[in-house]
């Protein structure tokens, strides 16, 4: 009399949905409804289904359309629907079949020969296929659209990262290796790299990675880096060294940073003994480059994407930098994979509100649907708040960076886009976090579940605060920038934030937002004097309360710009007001307790040792 039912556990297609609805009508009235229900009905999940990013994403597309010129916005919009069809038809399927084969290190052949192999999957190496068609790095440096083709480039990125596999990490570094080059001016021994990193053939595509990382040090790279080059007789230097991180490490080349030995065998230490290298890591018969690779890390994330410790036993490599310079090089390429850090950040954070608010349309709870919940529905909006505001800085990055790389960036906006690079990352690799595993609440104990796809992208979230530069170094970089350009980046920065909220002001609706602005900025620029003329307090000790002000200060000012456009919606000024609700100024809240004193800083070490001893 009952017939089992064919679908069981999580339906997935639309079909599925309309299958099951005919099979209930099916049900014999005599049926026994409790066992019929326990198979076909309670373990049943609405499976949140997304289309094609780019026309599902209106907050983009409105971007988009204020900004571009229309010629540029016309070619763009068609490639942009075509990619966002190829992500949700080819791509997302490619970037789980990633997860589920991770790379695989094999030491040994069968007959006990050292090989050092690192297998990575077919859908792996389809990535990089794809990465060249799609000029995800080629696009910036061709600049077929002038200064537009790196925000172009951006946004192909955003929308390919959270499916990409974790492929947007040798991009990363990929993108950063060709902007060292270019900014080398191109030297005639790495155009052919060059040509490698910037191709659209995916057989001549290279990716690189950037080995920084040693054991003593992965943020104090000044004193951690031990690796030696000796200078050979051609030239060419030998590195010996350890690498303890070196991520995608299946690239084709890399850049890392090593100390010189004089004739003595003596190297200069500190961040002015370190040098930058180009070296490829196998040649062209796949053998490594005097490399041994000791094993690959077991990570919490990304583990799609090879990440080894390596041995450098003479690796034959170039010295790319004048000597000594080596950071200030490398910083180039630093820059770069924060922004993609930046990137990665709100392309997680708008996949997961995005899946989130596809669930809660489908998902019925206590009679009504999860969208219909008021207090459901304000979560999900604040995390909206949240992906708008880092969309617009990131936006705002890669525009300044097009400027910038057509020589068409004013001083001011050079400086601003010094600045604006470590907040962005440091506050958005933060944000990430906090909406990733918001929006996996919102799917209940399903969003805990491995299969849905879900804890993946928790995973590979979390890491965008620690990569490239962890909260506090970062905040500790915007230091670097004030002090480079002796404040005059914090005049920028302010004059910008008037601008935008000038705009604003046109706006009657965004007025009290305008106002909450105008007391933050108020705040910190007292914050900034009192801290010039105050020896109490320590400006390091800020650094953290103060970068988070600066980001949520211009953010702000970015949503308020957005709302204040003639087309605008009353959702754009919605988000820029609840942006304004929050505290826009923490470092001048905290300053006001005394946080920053040198006698905070004891109670923060008694505060956190005090309890070992007991
Ligand atoms: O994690 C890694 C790879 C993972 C894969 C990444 C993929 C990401 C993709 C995401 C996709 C979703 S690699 C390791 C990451 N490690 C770091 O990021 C290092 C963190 N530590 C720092 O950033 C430190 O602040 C250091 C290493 C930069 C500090 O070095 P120094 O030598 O102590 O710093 P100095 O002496 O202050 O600076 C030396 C020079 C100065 O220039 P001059 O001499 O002309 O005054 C600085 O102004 O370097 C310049 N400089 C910079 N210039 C330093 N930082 C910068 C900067 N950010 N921009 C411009």
């Amino acid at each position: 009399r009952c017939q089992t039912p064919r679908i069981k556990g999580i339906s997935t297609t639309v079909g599925q949905e309309q299958q099951v609805s005919t099979q209930e009508k099916q049900v014999p009235e005599d049926l026994e409804m409790p066992l019929a229900r326990r198979e076909m009905e309670t373990l049943f999940h609405e499976q949140p289904e997304t289309g094609n990013k780019y026309l599902e994403d209106t907050f983009l597309r409105s971007y988009l359309k204020t900004h571009l010129p229309p010629k540029v916005l016309e070619e763009v919009h068609q490639d942009l629907e075509r990619f966002g069809n190829r992500l949700l038809t080819k791509v997302q399927a490619l970037g789980w079949e990633c997860e589920l084969n991770p790379p695989v290190f094999r030491q040994f052949d069968a007959w006990g020969r050292r090989v050092d192999r690192i297998d990575t999957c077919s859908a792996w190496r389809s990535m990089k296929e794809i990465s060249a068609q799609e000029g995800l790095i080629a696009e910036a440096y061709e600049r077929r659209y002038s200064n537009w083709s790196r925000l172009y480039q951006a946004v192909k990125l955003y929308l390919f990262s959270s499916s990409s596999g974790g492929f947007n990490c040798p991009l990363a570094m990929t993108d950063g290796a060709a902007k060292v080059i270019e900014s080398l001016g191109i030297p005639g021994s790495l155009k052919n790299a060059f040509d490698h990193l910037t191709s659209r053939d995916p057989k001549k595509f290279w990716t690189s990675g950037q080995w920084m990382t040693e054991r003593r040090g992965g943020s104090d790279v000044a004193n951690g880096t031990e690796t030696v080059a000796r200078k050979q007789p051609d030239g060419t230097y030998r590195l010996y060294g350890f690498k303890w991180f070196t991520s995608a490490a299946d690239s084709d080349m890399a850049l890392t940073l090593a100390r010189i030995a004089d004739a003595e065998g003596q190297c200069r230490q500190g961040s002015s003994g370190l040098s930058l290298f180009f070296l490829r890591v196998r040649d062209e018969e796949g053998r490594l480059n005097s490399i041994q690779v000791q094993r690959l890390k077991d990570k919490l994330g990304t583990r799609q994407m090879a990440t080894a410790e390596l041995w450098l036993q003479g690796a034959t490599a170039e010295l790319i930098s004048a000597e000594g310079r080596g950071v200030a090089s490398i910083s180039n390429m630093l820059n770069i994979t924060r922004i993609h850090n930046v990137i990665g950040a709100v392309s997680s954070m708008r996949r997961m509100v995005t899946l989130s608010r596809e669930y809660a349309c489908r998902r019925a709870a206590f009679g009504k649907l999860l969208k219909d919940h008021p207090l459901h529905m304000q979560t999900l909006a604040r995390m909206e708040v949240q992906v708008r505001g880092a969309f617009l800085l990131l936006m705002e990055i890669v525009r300044l960076l097009g400027l910038a790389e057509t020589s068409q960036a004013s001083e001011q906006d050079q400086l601003l886009l010094r600045l604006l690079i470590p907040v962005a990352k440091l506050y958005t690799g933060k944000q990430a976090s906090a909406v990733a595993v918001e929006a996996m609440e919102s799917f209940g104990g399903q969003g805990y579940m491995e299969d849905t796809g879900v804890p993946v992208l928790i995973r590979d979230t979390l890491v965008l605060s620690i990569w490239e530069g962890t909260t506090n170094i970062l905040s500790l970089d915007v230091l670097r920038s004030l002090a480079k350009s002796q404040g005059q980046v914090m005049a920028v920065f302010l004059a910008s934030v008037q601008k935008k909220l000038d705009l604003a002001l046109g706006t009657a609706e965004l007025a009290p937002g305008v106002q909450r602005m105008r007391e933050a900025v108020g705040s910190l620029t007292r914050f900034l004097e009192a801290a010039g003329s105050e020896p109490a307090v320590t400006l390091e000790l800020a650094a953290r309360d103060f970068s988070y002000s600066l980001a949520r200060i211009y953010t702000g000012a970015l949503l308020m710009e957005h709302a204040a456009r003639p087309d605008a919606s009353s959702t754009d000024t919605c988000a820029a007001l609840r942006w304004c609700n929050q505290e826009l100024c923490p470092v001048a809240a905290e300053s006001g307790s005394g946080s920053y004193g040198a006698g905070a800083a004891r109670q923060d070490s008694a505060l956190v040792l005090g309890g070992s001893r007991l």
